[in-house]
């Protein structure tokens, strides 16, 4: 069955990944992201290939006039949102805690947390009203164990698990599914934009072992979305097989 699906953080990585996986299956998809030229080339590209309606709202989560406009501007043909997958977030530094950069603090706990819940706030309403919707928040293993210099980016991460798990409780009554995905790492533009453009920093994470790929996340989603009414995954942690733990990666 076509469902409408609103997608955070679609231009780059693992909601990149989504906008493909959900398109080829003919969703009804609502991209969004902060590069306009990126969204209008993804939407081209998929609907050149696939039989998907596609809206693309630029706008940046951290933004809640930007993010009430974009939402409140949704066409009536895409305004019954089925799926919200809660994606956008970043990492900003690897420092210690003395040694901190606030404005990247500032930055993580805007994205990961402020932006997740503006859309959440927005989006969710319409889901209570019809009794029917399925919410799916990108966590991170950061979310689950803590370490070196991870701190604030872990903070934001644990944050989002707490707030999936108390979203289940509020929404259980209107039989709306929350669900949390925690990847360990995945080979995206997350160590980019970590290291501030560093791309030979970046590239060094993913060094000596076979990381994660956005499309394994989003084949994860996939089957999270595709499963009967009654049935939810609550939390879902997926690995590189080579990461045993956040810090804790074999390399060869
Ligand atoms: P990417 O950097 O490849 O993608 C991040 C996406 O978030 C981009 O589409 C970006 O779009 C969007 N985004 C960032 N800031 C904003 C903003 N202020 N407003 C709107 N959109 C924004 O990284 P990933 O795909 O790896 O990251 C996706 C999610 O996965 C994040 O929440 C991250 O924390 C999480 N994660 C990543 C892991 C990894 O190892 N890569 C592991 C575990 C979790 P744009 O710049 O166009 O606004
Ligand atoms: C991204 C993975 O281990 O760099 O959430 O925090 S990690």
């Amino acid at each position: 069955m076509q469902k409408t699906i609103f997608i955070t953080g679609a231009t780059s990585g693992i909601g990149y990944a989504c906008a493909w996986q959900m398109a080829a299956n003919e969703h009804r998809l609502i991209l969004t992201g902060r590069r306009a030229d990126r969204l209008e080339k993804l939407k081209a590209e998929l609907q050149s290939k696939f039989n998907s309606e596609i809206l693309v709202l630029p706008f940046d989560v951290t933004n809640l006039k930007a993010v009430t406009q974009a939402i409140e501007s949704i066409p009536e043909a895409f305004s019954d949102i089925d799926i919200l997958i809660n994606n956008a977030g970043l990492a900003v530094g690897l420092n210690k805690i003395h040694e901190g950069v606030i404005d990247d603090w500032e930055r993580m706990i805007d994205t990961n947390l402020k932006g997740l819940l503006y859309v959440t706030r927005l989006i969710s309403p319409k889901m209570v009203a019809r009794k029917q919707g399925h919410i799916i928040n990108i966590g991170s293993i950061a979310g689950k164990e803590t370490y070196v210099n991870g701190n604030v980016y872990c903070a934001t991460k644990f944050g989002v698990d707490a707030l999936t798990k108390s979203m289940r409780i509020d929404l259980v009554e209107y039989g709306i599914k929350v669900t949390q995905i925690a990847p360990g790492a995945v080979e995206t533009e997350f160590s980019n934009v970590r290291f501030k453009g560093d791309d030979a920093r970046a590239d060094k994470v993913y060094d000596g072992f076979e990381p994660l790929r956005p499309e394994d996340i989003a084949d994860a989603i996939y089957y999270c979305i595709n499963l009967p009414s009654h049935v939810t995954i609550n939390d879902l942690t997926i690995m590189p097989t080579a990461q045993a733990a956040a810090s804790l990666i074999y390399r060869q």
